[in-house]
């Protein structure tokens, strides 16, 4: 399978991420594209190219004129206020203070465009919200040319981040991005179906009165885990877009069984809505030891949840999105892979 890297991922290089009451090194870090591409070599899975550089138009068919000018000059800015440490969030329109104008300054626009505090904005994350997107383009470019799968090895992630918001590692909206290229290239009908073990809060929003993009995810119950806002199985779409998105939110500590059942549902779902792409968020995160997360999945789990992809018989773009046990992440990502690509041989 041809995988998809650009070695500008590796611009971001926050140094705080705030977790649970301190300031800790973000667990999204550039070792994660690191190590994968290392597995990904091992296992000769196939040639890795660059991406071209496509620029801010395909951003700008899914998020917020506003929203990309501030991630573009946030961190200039932040600078030039004189502040010490990196650009985080600690006000936000919330509930009982008015959401409808837009703050003048950086401080107070962190906080309207952040939807989570744990994502700091520092020198290079633009470069490489863009060099990720570029991955996701070249990687559904790929598919959609010649019918064979792809994987974009997107950093930073994108799942979290919806039409004008940051926030759970994310900026751009690599699998959103993506799904609109296609649909702009002419595929009627695109799915995304998300297994990573957070909801993907901005994916659903940016289509949820959609009917040409179906979102089926699979993820820790938003009662108890992030994004905790967003995620419940009663969130089904609206207007055209009703039965169009689909939740299916599992307690933390979920066994594997149970999990491939319901992935099973969600196979049953795509293959209804008949689509002409499948894109795959692919968190590894659903991994046993995953520092941030709460399923079970062992290395070899993941083969036959590649496996279980391949049965829908459908053009497929995988993007990474989360996985922070960076001693198994290789593994992980390559066995979802390898078990998609019929070699069902453990990484
Ligand atoms: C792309 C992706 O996977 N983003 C995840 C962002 C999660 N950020 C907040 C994590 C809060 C974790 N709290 C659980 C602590 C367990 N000790
Ligand atoms: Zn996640």
């Amino acid at each position: 399978m041809l995988t998809f890297h650009s070695d500008k991922t590796s611009l971001r290089q926050a140094n705080t991420e705030l977790h649970d009451g301190t300031l800790v090194t973000p667990f999204e870090s550039p070792e994660r594209v690191a190590l994968i591409l290392a597995c990904l070599k091992q296992a000769q899975l196939g040639e890795i190219r660059e991406p071209p550089a496509l620029g801010l138009a395909p951003v700008l068919a899914v998020h917020d004129r506003g929203y990309v000018d501030f991630l573009q000059s946030c961190w200039q800015r932040w600078q030039a206020a004189g502040h010490a440490g990196e650009a985080m969030a600690n006000i936000w329109p919330a509930r009982t203070l008015r959401d409808d104008r837009i703050p003048k300054s950086v401080s107070g626009q962190l906080g309207y465009y952040a939807l989570a505090a744990e994502t700091a904005i520092t020198d290079g994350t633009f470069e490489a919200a863009m060099a990720s997107k570029d991955v996701a383009l070249a990687a559904v470019a790929h598919t959609l040319a010649s019918g064979e799968p792809s994987f974009g090895l997107c950093r930073p992630p994108g799942h979290h981040a919806a039409f004008d918001q940051f926030g759970g590692y994310c900026f751009f909206n690599n699998a959103a991005i993506a799904a609109q290229y296609a649909r702009d290239a002419g595929k009627k009908r695109v799915a995304i179906l998300d297994v990573d073990f957070h909801h993907g809060n901005g994916t659903q929003q940016i289509f949820f009165d959609r009917d040409d993009v179906l979102f089926v995810s699979i993820h820790g119950d938003p009662a108890v885990t992030f994004p905790y806002y967003l995620g419940y199985a009663d969130e089904t779409g609206r207007g055209p877009g009703e039965g169009f998105n689909v939740n299916y939110p599992l307690p933390p500590g979920t066994d594997v069984a149970t999990w491939l059942a319901t992935l099973d549902q969600a196979l049953a779902d795509i293959q209804a809505f008949d689509p002409e792409l499948v894109v795959i968020s692919l968190g590894v995160d659903i991994f046993e030891g995953d520092p941030i997360s709460a399923f079970t999945f062992k290395n070899d789990d993941f083969v036959t949840l590649g496996e279980r992809l391949a049965t829908l018989k459908r053009p497929t773009t995988f993007l990474l999105e989360g996985g922070y046990a960076v001693a198994d992440i290789g593994v992980n990502v390559v066995n979802v892979l390898r078990g998609f690509g019929g070699d069902s041989g453990r990484a």
